[in-house]
C-alpha cells in the first residue's frame, strides 16, 4: 500500500444553472467572444464527447466519488470550470458566484472527505469579488479562490483588480490562475486550426497573464500571495531563463513606461509565488523538468477531471522517480499545504 492519498487539485464541476447561462449567452450574443462560442458551443452541443462531459461535470455525488474510485483519486479541489462567472455582467456574475459558492460549501459538507473547493468570484466587481473571497473563505470553508483567467480581455495585473491579491494574502489562501480561450483581441489566428482551446490557446493566454502579474510589480506589493497554476505553469518553466535576461534587459533601459524596476528576478517571483499542478500533463520528461526548476515543495497532482479524466493515468505519477517522501509531498503534503486541507 502506497502511504499517500491522491489529492487532485484542478478538478472542475458546472451547476446546471451555469450551463443554462452559457447556453443562452451562445443564443443571444455569438461572435462576442469567439473563444467562448468555440469553446462552449463545442461542450453544450451534441457529440458523443461534450454529452458525456455535460453529464460528468454537473455531478458533485455518487457518480464523480466512483470515478475518482476507479481512478484512485482520495479527494479533488473543486471548481468552477472555465470560464466561470467572468463572461457574465458585473450584478449578474456577482449573484451567481454567491450562489454557486453556497451550492458548493453544501456538496463538500456531503462528502468532506472526498472534496474541498474554491470560491468563484467575479473580479467584474473587484471590492465584490474580495469580499466574496472572504466569505467563501470564512463562512463556507472554502480553500482559495479559482479565477479563469482573463475577465472581458482584462488581466489581474491592472491595479484595478488587486483588491482581490490583497483579501487572498490577508486570508492567507491561494488564488488559483485557471485558463481559459484567449480574448478577442488575441483570438483571431488561433481559430483556424483549432488551436484556441486546451491544445495550446489556454496556455498562451495563461502565461501569458503569468508574466503580466510578474512584470507588473504585484508581487513585490503582495510578496506573500500564493498563485498556483495548472498544465506544469503554462509553459512558463521552460522559459524562465530568457524571461530573466530579457526582463533584466528591458527593464534596465526603460523601454518601456509600464515596466518598473522589481526588487527580484522574474524567476524568483514565480519559485516563491507560484505552486504549479500537472493537469493533464501525464508526461514524466516535463514533471521531472517543473521539479528541476520549481523544487518538489512546489509542483503537484491534478488530473483536470472531467475534462481529462483517464482512469489509469495515476500509473504515470505513482512510478516517477522520486523517493516516497517526494511522491507523498506531491501527491498529498502540498496540497495539504498550499491549500491548508
Ligand atoms: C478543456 C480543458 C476545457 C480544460 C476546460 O474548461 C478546461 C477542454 C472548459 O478540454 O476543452 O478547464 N483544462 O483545464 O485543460
Ligand atoms: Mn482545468
Amino acid at each position: 500500500m502506497a502511504d499517500y492519498l491522491r489529492i487532485a487539485t484542478e478538478e472542475a464541476y458546472a451547476p446546471a444553472e451555469l450551463l443554462e447561462r452559457y447556453a443562452e449567452l451562445l443564443r443571444k450574443q455569438p461572435g462576442v467572444d469567439p473563444g467562448f462560442d468555440s469553446l462552449w458551443g463545442f461542450f453544450l452541443g451534441k457529440s458523443e464527447r461534450a454529452q458525456r462531459l455535460a453529464a460528468r461535470i454537473q455531478d458533485l455525488g455518487e457518480g464523480r466519488i466512483r470515478d475518482m474510485d476507479e481512478a484512485g483519486i482520495a479527494k479533488q479541489v473543486l471548481a468552477l470550470t472555465a470560464p466561470g462567472v467572468q463572461v457574465f455582467d458585473a450584478p449578474t456574475a456577482t449573484s451567481l458566484a454567491r450562489s454557486f459558492n453556497d451550492q458548493l460549501a453544501e456538496a463538500i459538507g456531503r462528502h468532506p472527505e472526498r472534496f474541498a473547493g474554491l470560491a468563484a468570484i467575479a473580479p467584474q466587481d473587484p471590492g465584490g469579488a474580495a469580499r466574496e473571497l472572504e466569505r467563501g473563505v470564512r463562512s463556507l470553508g472554502l480553500k482559495g479562490a479559482i479565477v479563469n483567467a482573463h475577465t472581458h480581455g482584462e488581466y489581474l495585473d491592472d491595479q484595478k483588480f488587486w483588491e482581490i491579491f490583497e483579501a487572498a494574502e490577508a486570508l492567507d489562501v491561494p488564488i488559483y490562475l485557471h485558463p481559459t480561450t484567449p480574448p478577442p483581441a488575441m483570438i483571431g489566428p488561433f481559430l483556424k486550426r483549432g488551436l484556441d482551446g486546451a491544445i495550446y490557446g489556454f496556455a498562451v493566454d495563461t502565461g501569458l497573464h503569468m508574466l503580466r502579474i510578474i512584470i507588473s510589480g504585484a508581487l513585490d506589493r503582495f510578496p506573500r500571495l500564493r498563485i498556483v497554476v495548472g498544465h506544469l505553469g503554462e509553459g512558463i518553466p521552460y522559459w524562465l531563463f530568457r524571461v530573466d535576461y530579457m526582463h533584466w534587459s528591458m527593464s534596465a533601459s526603460g523601454r518601456y513606461p509600464d515596466v518598473p524596476r522589481l526588487r527580484k528576478k522574474p524567476s524568483e517571483y514565480l519559485r516563491e509565488n507560484f505552486h504549479v499542478t500537472t493537469s493533464g500533463m501525464a508526461w514524466e520528461p516535463a514533471i521531472m523538468f517543473a521539479i528541476s526548476v520549481l523544487g518538489i515543495d512546489c509542483v503537484m497532482y491534478a488530473m483536470d477531471y472531467p475534462y481529462q479524466y483517464v482512469p489509469d493515468e495515476v500509473k504515470v505519477y505513482d512510478s516517477l522517480p522520486l523517493g516516497a517522501a517526494d511522491l507523498k509531498k506531491f501527491y498529498q503534503a502540498n496540497a495539504e499545504r498550499v491549500f491548508a486541507l
